[in-house]
């Protein structure tokens, strides 16, 4: 990984530092995919949603040898020396873009985490998802991970898509594809990122316990799907403003409500924040599917759930355009939607 400024190892740890374990969520909501019930898994969702804005996917058809070889690849990948790594993903992004391969910093506004990714644009509705721009042919250890991201892509798209089916039916919204149409269009704007937060044994002896991998935020998009190893790590901010850790579960997948869903649903969604903290002494790999719409998307809450809210329109109209260039001008922390509310 990259060797940090004087100073910027302190930006990451401090904070961290002061902060005592968060307690273990004790009741992390499930839907069960395989179970018998459609309307209870609906109705599941929605509570899920409404309450913390996050929930465990279970009873799922991704094949448990996938999860296993894309977590092999990442580990594979992220053990690459460092010049590799960089080049080797040189290969996913077009030059500019702000896809590739990063370590510790996150965004372009100065945030800093202790974290490594490769953040990928996903094509919707393609065979093949992820692109391979750049050099004719790339190095050969990115190209096979490439090829198993894909097959992962394919197959958490598809459980994403259900999930989404059934959050329209528990909302009772007459057009059952809503949410799903915005997410399979052919522009949608959708991204991977793969995370491996690697163990800093140092750190114990210098009296700092726990660092932040990557900081508190929100995500932009409508719905973020995350699978990881069997590592601890992630929290989510619970409505009382404490902290509470997600026991980690490498056989099931972790949806968060983005942004733009909480805007659909004018609030009736929330959308979670969360953040990853370093303290285990085994790396953590996580793979995140965040699912956006397409940028000429004109996004407002739903006719619908304004009406069953008293009519009250609790954000403007924008497009997808619009506030992903608003997010990227932000710091990771930063509340985003603040500027869309109508009051
Ligand atoms: C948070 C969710 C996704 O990881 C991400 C992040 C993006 C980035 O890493 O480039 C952002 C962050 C995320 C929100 C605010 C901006 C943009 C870093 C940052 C400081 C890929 C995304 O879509 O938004």
């Amino acid at each position: 990984m990259v060797v940090l400024a004087k100073g910027e190892l302190e930006q990451i740890a401090l904070p961290a530092a002061v902060q005592k374990a968060a307690p273990p969520l004790a009741d992390v909501p499930e839907v069960d995919l395989g179970g018998a019930g459609r309307a209870d898994a609906a109705r599941a969702v929605v509570a899920a949603c409404e309450g913390h804005g996050f929930f465990k996917v279970t009873g799922h058809s991704v094949p448990p040898g996938l999860l296993a070889r894309v977590e092999a690849a990442a580990a594979a990948f992220f053990a690459m020396p460092q010049p590799e790594k960089e080049a080797a993903a040189a290969a996913a992004a077009a030059p500019g873009s702000p896809f590739g391969y990063g370590s510790k910093r996150i965004g372009c506004n100065g945030d800093l985490g202790w974290v490594e990714y490769l953040l990928l644009g996903v094509a919707a509705a393609a065979a093949a998802p992820l692109p391979a721009h750049g050099e004719a042919s790339p190095s050969p250890s990115y190209g096979s991970f490439r090829d198993i991201l894909n097959e992962y892509v394919v197959a958490v798209r598809a459980m994403m898509w259900e999930v989404l089916k059934l959050m329209a039916e528990g909302l009772g919204l007459k057009e059952k594809d809503a949410l799903v149409r915005l997410v399979s269009h052919e522009e949608s704007d959708s991204v991977l990122r793969v995370n491996h937060y690697p163990p800093h044994p140092e750190l114990k002896q210098q009296g700092h316990g726990r660092l932040t991998g990557f900081g508190e935020h929100t995500d932009p998009q409508i719905i973020s799907v995350l699978r990881s190893n069997d590592t601890s790590g992630l929290e989510i901010s619970l409505r009382d403003g404490s902290w509470a850790s997600v026991p980690p579960d490498r056989k099931s997948f972790f949806v968060n409500v983005g942004d733009v869903l909480q805007v659909l649903t004018n609030g009736r969604f929330r959308s979670v924040r969360h953040r990853v903290m370093v303290s285990s002494p085994r790396p953590r790999v996580s793979v995140i599917f965040f699912a956006g719409p397409p940028p000429r998307e004109r996004l407002a809450p739903l006719p619908w759930l304004v009406a069953e809210d008293g009519g009250r329109r609790r954000y403007r109209e924008f497009t997808w355009r619009e506030y992903k260039a608003s997010a990227y001008r932000t710091k990771l922390g930063e509340n985003r939607l603040c500027h869309f509310e109508t009051e």
